[in-house]
């Protein structure tokens, strides 16, 4: 075994990094991203930087808990054996259950690993896992929150498109059909015809209502229509993909492959978005990219910029990189958008680099 590569001790850290205005979705108010914010050592001094998160300090606290507890089982393990680890972990977490908190604190180790398999390398990570492309296009997600009233709407459409996106996302599902409607038109507008558009409805539909907003917003040329139904209507899903000329797109609420890829069996959307965390990592978010690869399905990656854009650099049939900002202020080197892109590091690993006092401003 590569003695540099030994993992001898698991540091972790809970964060609440505050947001300027709480996040408003059709699912749930957001105030502050509370973060378990994991690092693992290796012997050679490699360290490996991962997060999950959870909306509330005492769900982060018991993650925290979770994820020092399992780590204890990864010490004195190879980092690279990131299949043999990952095994292991599912079986420790078998008895209460593999999804859910376990999934997230799985999450947080796995990608860690690959972290340190990166910097081992001296390869960037999405180098190390097949590298197609060198920047992903990014949609810009930080904004257009349910709570935005019409004239706020259009003037931060504006405003994301004047800082270079080219593309953004929305969210939908109010109770009130006509006015998610119109406020699909004043974004349209107000970001014109070459802007592409996605929206999002946070699962607030059921298949009637779903069927009648994607003919009503056909005119607006959507790019996707994301979790228009609750994420476990599969069934009402791939009526709804076979009914509508405009794509669709869920998955960001699925846990681990099995749930992923019952989804695409389904053919319940055009688009699929595996979630980092609620994968289990990058182990298991690989093999639902590739595999979505073999059914013919783009992916889209849920969140987690800073790790998910090595991951879809290096599929094939990945599109869209979520630009979501909620941890660059612990970064030391923010991530810059390009043309619409994120540009892939050459730094080895994810390329991530912590600034320590912003990390200890935050500690929760
Ligand atoms: C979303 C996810 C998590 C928190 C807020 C909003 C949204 C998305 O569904 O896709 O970004
Ligand atoms: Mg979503």
């Amino acid at each position: 075994m590569p003695a540099d590569t030994v993992i001898t001790d698991i540091a972790t850290t809970q964060l609440s990094i505050p947001l300027q205005r709480p996040l408003v979705t059709a699912a749930f108010p957001i105030p502050a991203i509370d973060t378990a914010l994991v690092r693992v050592r290796t012997r050679g001094g490699h360290e490996g930087v991962a997060w999950s998160f959870a909306f509330g300090r005492g769900r982060v606290a018991s993650l925290v808990r979770l994820i020092e507890d399992l780590g204890e089982t990864l010490t004195g393990s190879d980092a690279l054996r990131t299949e043999a680890l990952w095994a292991r972990l599912a079986k420790a977490v078998g008895f209460i259950g593999r999804r859910g908190m376990a999934a997230l604190a799985v999450s947080a180790l796995d990608t860690a690993c690959w972290d340190i398999a990166g910097k081992a390398a001296g390869q960037p990570v999405h180098r190390l896992l097949g590298g197609c492309r060198d920047r992903i296009e990014v949609y810009a997600s930080q904004g257009l929150w349910l709570d935005r009233d019409r004239d706020e709407l259009a003037a931060e459409a504006r405003a994301l498109v004047d800082q270079g996106f080219r593309a953004v996302k929305m969210r939908a599902g109010l109770a009130d059909a006509d006015e998610d409607v119109a406020r699909v038109r004043i974004v349209r507008e107000a970001i014109g015809p070459d802007v592409k558009l996605m929206v999002d409805a946070n699962q607030a539909w059921d298949l009637k209502r779903t069927l009648d907003m994607g003919r009503r917003l056909a005119e607006y040329d959507l790019f996707w229509l994301e979790e228009p139904l609750p994420h476990t209507h599969l069934e009402d899903y791939a009526r709804a993909t076979r009914a509508l000329a405009m794509p669709l797109c869920t998955g960001e609420s699925q846990f681990l492959k099995d749930e992923m890829l019952e989804l695409a069996r389904h053919r319940a959307a055009d688009y699929l978005m595996p979630d980092l965390m609620r994968m289990g990592g990058v182990t298991e978010w690989m093999k639902v990219a590739h595999t979505c690869e073999g059914f013919g399905i783009p992916v889209t990656p849920h969140l987690f910029m800073e790790h998910s854009a090595h991951l879809a650099a290096a599929c094939p049939n990945a599109v869209w990189q979520e630009y979501q900002p909620w941890w660059q202020p612990i970064m030391a080197t923010p991530l810059t958008v390009r043309d619409g892109a994120l540009p892939l590091t050459d730094r080895p690993g994810f390329g991530i680099e912590l600034n320590d006092s912003a990390v200890n401003r935050y500690r929760a």
